[in-house]
């Protein structure tokens, strides 16, 4: 393998697991980040967010020199793309900021020399590479000789280290040679087959993976909503269509979460406003079960109060945005149990895959299991399917809307 000086841009939840696989793989690799506090941690091999086996990659190639982080770019033989592109909300559109991407490709401009790769993997509206290219080339002046690939990562947060070598990758060059060049690249490092394509192809090919499972999720929610009215579980409902050997329905929950799948169809959405009608409508559908869940809540509290002629003592169990996992990002379950608490005090949060977080005080799981009267299931972590737990659980009153509490009934 021929060892090449990489530099990352962006050490986030996915630069980061990059930069450290490379390293592992040979490869000489700066991180480059705006926020200090992430650089002066990674150089002393402490990483910002939890990620199975990532601190130990960390830490052995911040040893033995293989990685290092900076908040300063340098030049480099490839340069790979990792920042954030979040939305801004414009009325009920959403359309994507790119400020990241273009401050990025303004940086690499200063570097960048014939037979350098510019890889850009940050989820993005169709057309960015030719973007970047165009902007990297408008401060070059000329950018014969240099290559640009779009490569989306797919990985799984809370598997992140695995399915960065293991998952196929799709290749989209610029043109042919940016293809194939970037394809030599990624078989460095990556397991999994490797699909050539272009780079509109590519960028298409990442929202369309997130969309299809938005829709997807929407669907499931919808039949929660529906299954509610017949008294029919709808978790058992999808179990048994899902036997169909051309169905495959995902679960419903409280909401879409995440900076993925709930992020990304806007892209779609706001290039394409007249052309989305099913990818907007399941983005809908998404945003009002969240909306749906806490009317549930409340109901439920009244009706507690009625039978018991006292307040309960409420517990929303779990505020991440999905289950094992501390990421809060655009979590509805946090949502959700910020607007219950705002409204009702007798509310309890509890996250056992969190220690603090500004501005919410967290119940440890134990107090809330003395003391709560009713517990609201909103993320079906792990600790929650415990049989010790769940004998305690079911004799309390419960909601549960992940189906981690009626599914493991014992
Ligand atoms: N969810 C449901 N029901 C389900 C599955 C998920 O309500 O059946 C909810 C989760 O609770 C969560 C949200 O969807 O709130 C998103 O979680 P997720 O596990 O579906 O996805 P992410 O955001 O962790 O990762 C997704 C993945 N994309 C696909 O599976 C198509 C991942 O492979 C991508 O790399 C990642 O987005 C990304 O970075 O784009």
């Amino acid at each position: 393998m021929i060892k090449k000086n990489i530099s990352i841009i962006g050490l986030g939840y996915i630069g980061l697991p990059t930069a450290a696989i490379l390293a592992d793989t040979g490869h000489k690799v700066l991180g480059v980040d705006i926020n200090t506090d992430v650089v002066d941690g990674i150089n002393s091999s402490k990483t910002h967010f939890y990620e199975p086996d990532l601190d130990e990659l960390v830490i052995n190639n911040i040893k033995n020199g293989n990685l290092r982080a900076d908040i300063e770019l340098d030049d480099s033989d490839i340069f790979i793309i990792c920042v954030p592109t979040p939305f801004k909300v414009d009325g009920n559109n959403k359309t994507p900021d790119m400020s990241y991407i273009e401050d990025a490709s303004l940086e690499i401009s200063k570097h960048i020399k014939k037979g350098d790769l510019v890889i850009l993997e940050s989820t993005s509206p169709v057309g960015t590479t030719q973007k970047v290219a165009e902007l990297i080339q408008n401060q070059v002046g000329d950018c014969n000789g240099m290559f640009f690939a779009y490569c989306p990562e797919r990985v799984l947060p809370g598997n992140i280290i695995s399915e960065l070598t293991d998952n196929d990758r799709i290749v989209g060059g610029l043109d042919n040679a940016s293809t194939a060049i970037a394809a030599d690249f990624y078989k460095t490092f990556v397991k999994g087959c490797i699909h050539l394509t272009n780079s509109n192809t590519a960028e298409m090919c990442k929202l369309t993976e997130n969309s299809y499972r938005d829709v997807n999720i929407a669907f499931a929610n919808e039949l929660s909503l529906i299954s509610e009215k017949y008294d029919i579980d709808e978790r058992e409902l999808i179990k048994l269509a899902n036997f169909h050997p051309r169905v495959d329905i995902l679960q419903p929950g409280v909401g879409v979460g995440g900076h993925c799948i709930a992020v990304d169809p806007w892209f779609l959405i706001s290039d394409s406003p007249n052309k989305t009608n099913l990818i907007r409508t399941a983005r809908e559908v998404n945003i009002k079960k969240t909306e749906w869940v806490k009317e549930k809540v409340e109901e439920k509290i009244d009706d507690y109060k009625s039978k018991n002629g006292y307040e309960p003592l409420l517990a929303c169990m779990g505020i991440t945005f999905k289950p094992n996992v501390d990421d809060i990002r655009e979590s509805p379950a946090l949502e959700i149990a910020l607007s219950i608490k705002n409204n009702y005090k007798q509310t309890l949060i509890v996250e056992p895959n969190l220690e603090k977080i500004d501005g919410v005080d967290l119940a440890k799981l134990n107090f809330a299991l003395e003391k709560a009267d009713i517990f609201v299931f909103l993320v079906g972590h792990n600790n929650f399917s415990k049989e010790d737990f769940l004998k305690k659980i079911n004799k309390k009153d419960y909601l549960d809307f992940t189906g981690i509490v009626n599914f493991n009934k014992i």
